[in-house]
């Protein structure tokens, strides 16, 4: 199917429009107009935040013609969308990537460039939105460029926060968190639509009624409301003319309150409630894979999900259709638990509101929803108290009983008199303080379950969803991560990506599998050459930003080893500071040791609540300061800690990795995207069997994949049996040395207790093993040492690792999910020039 649109169009034949036209000239133009007229600034009287929101406008105006055409055809009843509901959509900067989906990046250049100013600049003064935290977050960005570029009409569903993820700034070497203030100077990418409101309501109770033809109904008497104003922020696909829509909620007052309340002399007690409801999309919630059961969390989670919602149901209306038919126009995701109140929900509004019969309901709402689950952390599974949702949501907790009624009826006929598998498979918890576990919603209110790596939805069906998954074997599937290769590789390394062009033409950024036209490539000297001077160039630009912000000095002539993720105790970068230390403890006893020069270079945000993980931020730190430092060892060793990473600071490390920390312990990472990132952009890898590591490795070649650890079947025979890390430390001399070092003070000028809490979790418990597998991280990172020195054979091994990444662009897992789950057809639009 292909659409065309008779939008009215503005344009005078023969005329270049200043808000469309491409021209040099016309870009000059309307990029001085806008500076003019939308920003009020004269060019000598302008900032360089000035120029940016002036070009901002200038694209922003060139994409509309193409947001509006689909958004028109969103209300044609047989055209199909998918509604991806997430609590965060970690986007990055938009300008450069929108230069570059709608190809409009030379000219825009060479406007600026001919009005003296400079294009990087204007792009690298954009504030981020950092609306995530990490890697579910980023994973719903790169699946909404996919999407776009695929054509496949999708509308984001998120929050607004007012802050996103805070700055971090390292102060001592200890983490500090900052607001993030990211709406300081406006944000021009996004269209508020107070016109589409919607009203949320909260608390109260509930009433049981006849209605008029005498069936039993329940009515909702809430105890306040909010409203939700949509911000819609458009989503260019790649070279295409879809601009898909991004739909962020914030949360106010109603209006009505404030007069009211102010006429009867409660003035305070009127802002209270604005500032009450506003609370609700203020901050992000920072904790990456931890969950506190905080109320403002299951609010915000209702918030955007009651608001998403009702905007579908009113979409649907309007397209001309009933609710009958909800599932064949909406495929609704669920991005994790955290929309997953979403099933209660639309049980309500079809029920309660729109008069639908129970298992009519329960047909359409099951149809229409699909659950992705991003984790088998146990501190990462959603429950929440029953007395908390029932004083919050009262109806949706009668609605889950009601849904958990049926469903162990229908388990009971299933599995007769099994009461161990009822309890587990139950909508609640009963042990202890009683309470609604949402992945069981999640499951029980969806036609599909999908985990996000082989290894992982393997695992999941193995372990936490084990008897849903006998249950229901057909619901699950698997849909391994992918990213985006404009963002990572187009607008993050044009450099890279020109080299690829002028060996394979173009066409690989759509199709990600033409990669392997480089394979040839990796034996040609020549080619190995020019690839070698790209990462050069790049690694020393890394070095340059290095030193501007943290004063160390690096040398872009050693390998760039590199972690970059959330810090966390599972993803072990504390077993990356073993392996340095050790590197160390070699060079300080044998000061001629032969081996590679190393920059190690961290990156990643602790939550702030969790103190290990801010504790091994404080631990690399001070590595550094003393390895840094040390003239016995400097010219070969050299620890960074680069603060505040974010997506922006992602596009610069990737493309200047050569080697890819992926060290969880196995089966603990669901996926990773980062792993992807760096290989694409020709790092190689040092990882666990863990995640999507497994798959990268069956695609590069064992040959190109630095592999060590125990696998997941290890780990769990080594726990069953019963795990005392003591005795590794007690029958390995360097890794005694090691650690007795750290423990000594010797990175902490003589203070034995500023690191104990981290020493002893390792002797004593070490929940994630780092001493089961440090002596085989150690080997093979030996093995990594002696592979850099052979220098053609390791670019070879880069090549053939970018050439191989095809599998990773997100627009496959975008057709794996439109293919197996959502039945989305690509909708291709054409405008009437
Ligand atoms: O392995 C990653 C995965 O690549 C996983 O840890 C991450 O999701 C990525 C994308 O699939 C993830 N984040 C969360 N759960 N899994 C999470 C949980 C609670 C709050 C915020 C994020």
């Amino acid at each position: 199917m292909t659409v065309s649109t008779n939008l009215p169009s503005f344009h005078t034949p023969g005329v270049e429009d200043d808000r469309t036209g491409l021209g040099i000239e016309t870009l000059k133009r309307a990029f001085f107009d806008n500076l003019y007229y939308v920003q009020g600034k004269l060019p000598n009287r302008a900032s360089t935040v000035d120029y940016y929101m002036a070009l901002a406008y200038t694209v922003r105006d060139r994409l509309l013609q193409r947001w509006l055409a689909t958004e028109d055809i969103l209300t044609r009843p047989e055209v199909r969308i998918v509604g991806y509901l997430s609590a965060e959509f970690l986007m990055g900067p938009h300008l450069g990537n929108n230069l570059i989906n709608l190809d409009i990046y030379a000219p825009v250049k060479q406007a600026i460039e001919e009005s003296g100013l400079n294009l990087q600049e204007l792009i690298d003064i954009e504030e981020e939105p950092g609306l995530g935290n990490g890697g579910l977050g980023r994973l719903a960005a790169c699946y909404l460029d996919s999407l776009a570029s695929l054509q496949i009409p999708a509308i984001g569903y998120g929050i607004r926060y007012e802050f996103g993820i805070f700055d971090q700034e390292i102060v001592d070497g200890w983490q500090v968190e900052i607001t993030d203030k990211w709406l300081k100077y406006g944000n021009p990418w996004e269209v508020a639509r107070p016109e589409e409101a919607v009203e949320i309501k909260f608390g109260g109770y509930t009433q049981p009624y006849t209605d008029d033809q005498g069936r039993y109904r329940v009515r909702w008497v809430p105890g306040s409301t909010v409203m939700g104003i949509p911000y819609d922020t458009p989503i260019t696909g790649y070279n295409v003319n879809t601009v898909n829509t991004l739909r962020l909620w914030k949360a106010e007052a109603p209006e009505s309150f404030d007069f009211t309340a102010f006429n009867q002399g409660d003035y305070w007690g009127a802002v209270n409630d604005k500032v009450v409801s506003e609370t609700i999309s203020k901050v992000l919630y920072p904790n990456d894979e931890q969950i506190q059961g905080k109320q403002l969390r299951l609010q915000q989670q209702f918030f955007f999900v009651s608001c998403s919602l009702q905007d579908v149901i009113r979409r649907q209306l309007e397209s001309g259709r009933t609710l009958d038919t909800l599932h064949e126009k909406f495929s609704l995701q669920m991005n994790d638990t955290h929309p997953s109140v979403a099933v209660a929900e639309l049980m309500r509004l079809l029920v309660d509101e729109h008069m639908l019969e129970w298992d009519h309901a329960w047909d359409i709402t099951t149809r229409t929803l699909a659950y992705t689950n991003h984790t088998l952390l146990p501190e990462a599974l959603e429950k929440w108290s029953v007395s908390l949702f029932g004083s919050l949501l009262p109806r949706h907790l009668e609605i889950i009983f009601e849904i958990n009624s049926r469903f162990l009826d229908q388990v009971r006929l299933r599995y007769p008199g099994d009461e161990a598998r009822l309890g587990q498979l139950s909508l609640i918890d009963e042990g202890g303080d009683r309470s609604v576990r949402m992945a069981n919603l999640a499951c029980v209110g969806s036609h599909a379950i999908n985990g996000v790596a082989a290894l992982h939805s393997e695992l999941l069906k193995k372990t936490v969803l084990h008897d849903f998954y006998e249950l229901m074997p057909e619901k699950f599937c698997n849909v391994t991560n992918g990213v985006t290769p404009r963002r990572w590789l187009a607008l993050s390394n044009p450099r890279l990506t020109a080299l690829i062009d002028r060996r394979i033409g173009n066409g690989w950024l759509t199709h990600l599998d033409r990669l392997r036209e480089l394979e040839s490539a990796a034996d040609d000297a020549g080619f190995r050459h020019e690839w070698r001077m790209v990462k050069r160039d790049i690694k020393a630009d890394l070095a340059d930003h290095i030193a501007n912000r943290t004063g160390i000095s690096v040398n872009p002539d050693t390998l760039f080893d590199i972690q970059v993720k959330r810090i966390h105790e599972y993803k072990r970068q504390h077993l990356n500071v073993l392996h340095i230390v050790t590197l160390y403890h070699r060079l300080k006893q044998n000061p001629n040791q032969d081996m590679a020069g190393r920059t190690f270079i961290f990156g990643g945000k602790a939550a702030p609540g969790y103190d290990m993980a801010k504790r091994i931020i404080k631990l690399i730190t001070s590595v550094g300061d003393v390895v840094n430092k040390d003239p016995d060892v400097s010219d070969r060793l050299r620890v960074v800690f680069l603060p505040d990473y974010n997506v922006t600071f992602g596009q610069r490390v990737y493309p200047a990795a050569e080697l890819s920390e992926q060290i969880s312990l196995a089966g603990l990472e669901a996926s990773g995207t980062g792993n992807m990132k760096f290989s694409m952009n020709g790092a190689l890898t040092i990882g666990t069997l863990d995640g999507a590591n497994v798959e990268i490795r069956e695609e590069v070649g064992a040959e190109n994949f630095f592999l060590f650890g125990m696998k997941t079947e290890e780990v769990t025979a080594l726990r069953s049996q019963g795990y005392n890390p003591m005795s590794y430390y007690h029958s390995n001399e360097t890794l005694k040395a090691v650690i007795d070092l750290i423990a000594s003070g010797h990175f902490s000028h003589g203070d034995r207790e500023l690191f104990r809490p981290l020493i002893d979790n390792l002797l004593y418990h070490d929940p994630y093993m780092l001493l089961a597998d440090y002596q085989s991280y150690v080997d093979c990172q030996d093995q990594v040492d002696r592979a850099y020195r052979d220098s053609e054979n390791w670019v070879r091994m880069s090549i053939l690792n970018a050439a191989r990444m095809g599998k990773f662009s997100s627009d496959r897992s975008i057709q794996d999910y439109a293919q197996t789950i959502w039945q989305a057809d690509a909708v291709p639009i054409e405008i009437e020039a």
